[in-house]
Parts: C-alpha cells; sequence; structure tokens
C-alpha cells in the first residue's frame, strides 16, 4: 500500500513537471500589415516569432499577395534613424523576436486588390531548420493622422 502511494506521487509529481514546460513550438504570432494610405508607398508588415525546441534562423517571408517585400531594421547612426536591408534573423530555443514600430519590420510592396478587400494576406516563413510556417496577416489601414512608423 505504502509502495502503490508512493509510486502514486512520484507520478503526480513528474506530470506537475511536465505541466510547467509545454513542449517548445515554433511560432508566428500576430502577424499584421499596417496598409499604406497612398498606392505607391510600401506597408508594412509586423509580427512575433516564439522560438521552438531549438534555434534556428528566418530566412524569408513570401506571400502570394504581395509585389515585393523586403526585411528591415531600423538603426541609430550618429543620431539618425534610418533602416538597413537584413536577410537572416537569429530565432533562439523557446525565445521571442519581435518585428514592432522602431524595430524589425517587413516592408510591402504592391498589396494586391482581393487581399485588400479580404482584410487578410497569406504570408510564408521560411526558417534554416526547413520549417515553412504560413500565417494569415491582417490587413490593418492607418487611422487618419497616425502615419506610418517603421
Ligand atoms: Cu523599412
Amino acid at each position: 500500500m505504502l509502495r502503490s502511494l508512493t509510486l502514486l506521487f512520484a507520478g503526480l509529481a513528474m506530470a506537475l513537471l511536465a505541466g510547467c514546460q509545454p513542449p517548445a513550438q515554433l511560432l508566428v504570432e500576430n502577424a499584421h500589415v499596417q496598409l499604406s494610405p497612398v498606392e505607391d508607398s510600401p506597408s508594412v508588415l509586423y509580427f512575433t516569432i516564439k522560438g521552438g525546441p531549438s534555434d534556428t534562423v528566418l530566412r524569408s517571408i513570401s506571400s502570394p499577395s504581395i509585389l515585393r517585400l523586403e526585411m528591415h531594421e531600423t538603426v541609430e547612426e550618429n543620431g539618425m534613424s534610418m533602416m538597413k536591408p537584413i536577410t537572416a534573423v537569429a530565432v533562439p530555443t523557446r525565445g521571442t523576436v519581435e518585428f514592432k514600430p522602431g524595430g524589425k519590420h517587413v516592408m510591402v510592396w504592391g498589396v494586391d486588390a482581393a487581399a485588400r478587400k479580404a482584410g487578410t494576406a497569406e504570408f510564408v516563413f521560411s526558417f534554416s531548420n526547413g520549417d515553412k510556417i504560413a500565417v494569415d496577416a491582417a490587413i490593418k489601414a492607418i487611422k487618419p493622422g497616425e502615419g506610418m512608423a517603421h
């Protein structure tokens, strides 16, 4: 009886430990496009990457609804804020990588009419470990006076 109770408690303890450490999964969350109000000027894609069970690298992003896109990073140089193209972004194990205003972002040219109408566009994120993650990004119009933040 005592022995089976001990086993029961050991089993419970293991279940609790497992509960504290859910399996890490590489994810792309909260993807959204800030649509430029001016047809010819670029829109911007923002999102958050959650790292998986091992380190990886974001290599590229593509979308059938987009003419052209470029990964950028906003950096300070000589007191000036400027954007530089980036081609690879490290995603550490269980880490969080944010593409957000004032930091990393994706410039987006030529959002097609169907995606604008639907208010959503599919983006495929390709990683160095071979993972390809497709997400639907909401296309959000910029409120008047809000301006484009890169
Ligand atoms: Cu940019």
